[in-house]
């Protein structure tokens, strides 16, 4: 009877409607005031209309979704899971079971939202319907990690025959400033666990990242598996600074974290770092390397001391294949080749380099990323570089019609020290403390870099320091959550006095968690049960 979707569509919404109007005939509840402009949101949504009201999410309460548009049923799963993990409250989605619905959370697709961002949500919260309207399922997403923020810690077992968690009423239009909005994690230097990336994921999630960036090859380990030159992880995958086990993640793993991460949509960017931080795939296969000395495993933590063979073709063939393969699993439209340090590959022997790999990651589909160092290659308008430690490199790269990553060391580098006393990290670019990461204007940071070249932020945590989820979440955190609010939130509406307040209040949700974050006594932390843990030393 209804053969198209517009009349699937249009029936569905007329069911949630009658849904809902039964629902207003049951309202008796009498709700609390509350202020949904005091909610501790992170990222700061655009605009926040409170009406002093709530919706009582209780067992009664139902999730529908669109179900014409792909992935709006994954997202609504996704928060009664999320749901059942905060307080324990099961939620059917999309359910046609008769039992009496009183509220609903509707997630629904819309091309009407006004705005082109295919990551803009709008949160309708009124007393018995919450409506969450996204053009598309990434938008959908992020509009539910605001709707899990606003879920309270606790129930009010007064307002009807069972538990009500309050939800405060109101308006929310949102969305992004950067299109990219990532985290790196080296896993080269230590290796991290599928567990433990996966955890990280969740994290970044929660806080509307979009982009994960792995470092995967270093000298002191190559991460991937790749069929086609196996002793790269038979041999590379099995030393990490400090000469501990190391690891790799098999192809199969690769994908593993990558459809995680796609959950959650964000998206993995694979980075294999060359012609530079090569020495692990030069001890896995001697034919690739390019500095004269029989390669060695090495350990340690100096950087600039190996480069590929720029003038062999082995060393493109085999970069054809590494290339190929990861990118055959990889959904990304972005490869990050890496390209920092060279600094014993000459600069002409660099420069033909890159220019010969970027069309290596063109053929295979991919637009090209490498730190800023590659500008001094003629590298194609597509390619993206990404701002480390060299403003002249990005201003050349944006001239030449480059977006730019903004990761300017002194400012985004997770494996900085907080100060002077931190148990982890480095400090050769700076100290960064939780209010130096939040008080800096991203697009303002490189003088005469347009905004309309930059792509978004990125904080990489480098890993020379660190080898587990608690030392990595000690540097991540809370550092990433400011970051997140500066990749998202409009810079006029960055303000510490605001941000340190709400930060304050992500404790429920780190603990919940078990983050190891650091409590930086420039947060008052509320109900600070966290006590950092002396992590044994392995
Ligand atoms: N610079 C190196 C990293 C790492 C980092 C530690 C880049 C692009 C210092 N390259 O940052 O490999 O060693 O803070």
């Amino acid at each position: 009877m209804f053969k198209s979707d517009a009349a699937k569509g249009l029936l569905f919404f007329t069911v949630v409607l009658f849904l809902v109007a039964c629902a207003e005939r049951k309202k008796k509840v009498n709700y609390p005031k509350t202020d949904l402009a005091e909610a501790p949101l992170i990222p700061r949504p655009v605009k926040v209309i409170a009406t002093n009201s709530a919706f009582g999410l209780d067992a009664k309460t139902a999730i529908y979704t669109s179900q014409t548009s792909n992935g709006f049923e994954e997202v609504g799963v996704f928060l009664a899971q999320k749901i059942k993990n905060h307080i324990d409250l099961d939620l059917y989605v999309n359910s046609n079971e008769n039992e009496t619905i009183e509220r609903i959370i509707f997630i629904n697709q819309t091309d009407t939202l006004g705005t082109d961002n295919p990551e803009a949500y709008q949160l309708y919260i009124k007393n018995d319907s919450i409506l969450l309207n996204a053009k598309t399922a990434a938008g959908a997403f992020r509009g539910i990690q605001t709707l899990r923020q606003l879920i309270p810690e606790t129930s009010n077992d007064t307002l009807a025959e069972r538990p009500m968690w309050l939800i405060p009423s109101g308006k929310i239009v949102d969305e992004p400033i950067f299109e990219y909005r990532g985290a790196m994690l080296d896993v080269a230097r230590h290796f991290f666990t599928v567990a433990e990336v996966k955890k990280f994921i969740d994290l970044l999630a929660y806080y509307k990242y979009n982009a994960f960036h792995m470092h995967l090859s270093d000298d002191q380990g190559w991460r991937i598996e790749i069929k086609s030159w196996p002793k790269l992880t038979e041999v590379g995958g099995q030393t990490e600074v400090g000469g501990g086990p190391g690891g790799f993640y098999t192809q199969e793993e690769f994908k593993e974290l990558v459809g995680y991460a796609a959950e959650r949509h964000i998206e993995v960017i694979p980075e294999i770092d060359m012609p530079g931080h090569t020495n692990a795939a030069s001890f896995s296969y001697p034919i690739l390397n390019g500095n004269g000395k029989k390669p060695s495993a090495y350990t340690g933590t100096h950087v600039g001391f190996s480069t590929f063979d720029t003038r062999k073709d082995t060393v493109y063939a085999f970069i054809d294949d590494v290339v190929r393969e990861i990118a055959a699993m990889s959904p990304s439209p972005y490869f990050h080749i890496g390209g920092d340090e060279s600094h014993v590959t000459k600069k002409n022997d660099y420069i033909h380099f890159v220019e010969k790999v970027e069309k290596i990651v063109k053929k295979h589909g991919k637009r090209m990323v490498g730190w800023n160092e590659i500008a001094q290659a003629k590298i194609d308008p597509s390619t993206v570089a990404q701002l480390w430690n060299e403003p002249h490199n990005a201003l050349k790269a944006a001239k030449n019609g480059s977006k730019i990553i903004l990761s300017p060391a002194a400012k985004t580098y997770l494996d900085m020290q907080y100060d002077s006393l931190s148990e982890y990290g480095l400090h050769w670019a700076a100290y960064i403390p939780v209010d130096s990461a939040y008080n800096w204007s991203p697009a303002a940071h490189v003088e005469g870099l347009p905004k309309e070249s930059i792509l978004g932020l990125e904080a990489p945590l480098w890993s020379e320091t660190i080898s587990n989820s608690a030392e990595l979440e000690y540097l991540a955190f809370p550092r990433a959550i400011g970051y997140a609010e500066l990749a998202w939130t409009p810079e006029n509406q960055h303000d510490w006095e605001s941000y340190k307040e709400r930060l304050a209040q992500q404790t429920p949700y780190l603990d919940r968690m078990d983050v190891n974050y650091y409590p930086s006594k420039l947060i008052d932390w509320k109900e600070h049960k966290h006590t950092y843990k002396e992590i044994e030393r392995d």
